[in-house]
């Protein structure tokens, strides 16, 4: 199904583990940078939580997957309004009774902005490995392994063999992780490889301990998508939720 979001259309999965006419919290789950909803990790995490009893409502966000937008336009301004959008369609589906928040990488990042300033409504927030040192980065101008004149972005940032406007690191600058932080004082559990190669384990460490009620999960020997224990991070969220319930 498509969420629009200003006309733009939103690629969305919902799945829903209870009977038409029961009620159950739901999970809005949101992927990482040139990733989409149906990497394994994603579903993987989904899966879980619906085996637990909590519906999931995955997206590919702008610029990703089956969405709208440019892969090269995609900023962290565009993926938070995106998750505004999907949260509060998530609050209007009758069924729902609370909304957590869930992301992973860059989505993660995305899903840690979005609590900040939803956090009266989200009900508990699990970042999966969060690339919460993307904006920190781009102050520095050392994104996606470039090196770069911070106060003077390229027109295009050259990477990963594609190209992303300089706009992203632009965006990215303004943004200060530790004010979302600080404004979100539900439940957290963040999980992360300890040998995450994209986003080193520290920054999800540095993370969890700078909020209020952080809990933390290390995968030991994992990457930063799983490869080795998917299984470990689908059973930690899976306990982490049943506890919620
Ligand atoms: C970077 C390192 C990691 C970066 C993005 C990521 C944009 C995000 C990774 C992901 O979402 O999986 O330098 O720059």
């Amino acid at each position: 199904m498509f969420i629009i979001e200003d006309g733009l259309r939103l690629n969305a999965k919902l799945d829903v583990p209870v009977a038409a006419g029961e009620k159950c919290p739901l999970v809005v789950v949101i992927h990482g940078f040139t990733g989409h909803m149906e990497e394994d990790h994603i579903v993987a995490v989904c899966r879980g939580m619906n085996a637990v009893g909590f519906a999931t409502l995955r997206a590919d966000m702008y610029g990703h997957g089956n969405s709208d937008g440019e892969f090269r336009k995609h900023t962290l301004y565009k993926w938070l309004t995106n998750a505004l959008t999907l949260i509060d369609y998530a609050r209007g589906l009758d069924f729902v009774t609370d909304v957590y928040l869930c992301g992973h990488s860059q989505g993660g990042l995305t899903a840690m902005l979005a609590a900040g300033l939803k956090h009266d409504v989200i009900k508990g927030l699990i970042p999966l490995s969060p690339a919460c040192m993307i904006p920190e980065l781009a102050r520095k101008g050392e994104l996606l392994g470039l090196s770069f004149d911070p106060d003077h972005i390229p027109e295009v940032l050259n990477a990963w063999d594609r190209g992303l406007d300089g706009n992203y690191a632009r965006v990215a600058q303004t943004i200060h992780v530790e004010e979302a932080i600080a404004r979100y004082d539900g439940p957290v559990l963040i999980v992360h490889g300890d040998a995450d190669e994209a986003v080193p384990v520290h920054y999800g460490i540095e993370a969890a301990n700078a909020y209020k009620h952080g809990e933390m999960v290390l995968i030991e020997g994992d990457d930063h998508c799983y490869g080795k224990h998917l299984d470990k991070v689908v059973e930690a969220v899976k306990d982490w939720l049943k506890q919620r319930k």
